[in-house]
């Protein structure tokens, strides 16, 4: 049974990879020419980092299980990926976590320079746009499920979301925080994406209200779990399984759930979001084959 599911998670991340990174290789080529430049060439760089896709995965998966069945969806998955990709980039920057290495490359700064890899974060937002509107227009969505799946995405990458809940952990650093912060924290930052990623699945397979709730009620938890994980590789994982240098939160003396909860009781704590997040599926009885199995990866992955 466990066999099934991590082999179930290896062929659908695996999936969620060769489509993602097909369609983000096909924007990096249009946009070096229309950029052009050392822009250009930056902003097809940091398009073509291999990620784990996990967000693009977890779309996928919540898109099937309530009755998605197009290929197109992979464009939606790319737009996600690619403001992931974004904040990776400026992440990386001097100014912030100041990281050399990402995803086993140097960081985009670190291949360029701090002003070119600022730029193309930048315009990493806007193409994920038209790669959102390209491939709803190619599933034949309704315009208004369009707007409300742009809003959904740009509002998890926003003051609401990602760039606050950075926010907030750039107010935090060098001071501890307490659990309910560090939840607020990491439910912007990390989470709100990861919840997109599910909702977004969702609203392209147009489900009824109560299964989006539980895609979006999983989302959340998940968000959470993984960035536990995030925290326990961080002090337990080495560069090289990281593609990026371990041990950095306790260089930076930042706030993690293994400082408060301890390796063990952080662990503890991301299997407790996953029965969580399985358990909002099975009451709304969305079926929780893949997505289960997802849930469990990454709470326990090991890189
Ligand atoms: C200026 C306040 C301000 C914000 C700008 C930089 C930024 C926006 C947001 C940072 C968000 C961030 C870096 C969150 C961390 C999320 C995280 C745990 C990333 C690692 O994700 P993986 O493991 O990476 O999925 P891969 O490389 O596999 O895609």
């Amino acid at each position: 049974m466990a066999e099934a599911a991590s082999a179930s998670v290896t062929d659908l991340l695996r999936e969620a990879r060769k489509q993602t990174d097909g369609l983000l290789n096909g924007w990096a080529e249009r946009l070096e020419q229309e950029v052009g430049g050392r822009e250009g060439q930056a902003l097809a760089y940091a398009l073509r980092t291999p990620g784990k896709r996990v967000r693009a995965a977890l779309l996928l998966a919540a898109y099937r299980a309530v009755g998605g069945a197009s290929p197109a969806i992979g464009g939606v998955a790319a737009a996600v990926e690619t403001v992931h990709t974004y904040s990776l980039v400026h992440d990386d920057l001097p100014c912030m976590d100041n990281d050399d290495l990402r995803r086993g490359r140097p960081t985009t700064h670190r291949a360029f320079d701090v002003a070119t890899a600022t730029l193309a974060g930048y315009l990493l937002v806007p193409v994920a746009a038209r790669i959102l509107a390209t491939s709803a227009t190619q599933l034949c969505l309704p315009i208004q499920i369009l707007g409300q799946m742009a809003e959904e995405l740009f509002d998890a990458g926003g003051i609401e979301g990602m760039v606050g809940g950075q926010w907030l952990d750039l107010e935090a650093e060098r001071r501890r925080l307490p659990l309910a912060d560090l939840i607020e924290v990491h439910r912007g930052k990390t989470g709100a994406l990861i919840r997109a990623s599910c909702t977004l699945g969702g609203m392209a397979a147009q489900a009824p209200a109560g299964r989006l709730e539980a895609l979006t009620a999983y989302g959340e938890d998940v968000g959470l779990a993984f960035q536990i994980a995030d925290d326990v590789l961080d002090a337990t994982g080495t560069s090289e399984e990281l593609g990026k240098p371990a041990g950095r939160d306790a260089q930076l003396a930042k706030s993690t759930y293994v400082g408060l909860l301890g390796i063990e009781g952080a662990r503890a704590e991301a299997q407790r979001l996953v029965h969580r997040a399985v358990a909002h599926l099975e009451r709304a009885r969305v079926p929780a084959g893949a997505l289960g199995a997802l849930a469990g990866y990454i709470a326990s992955r090991t890189s």
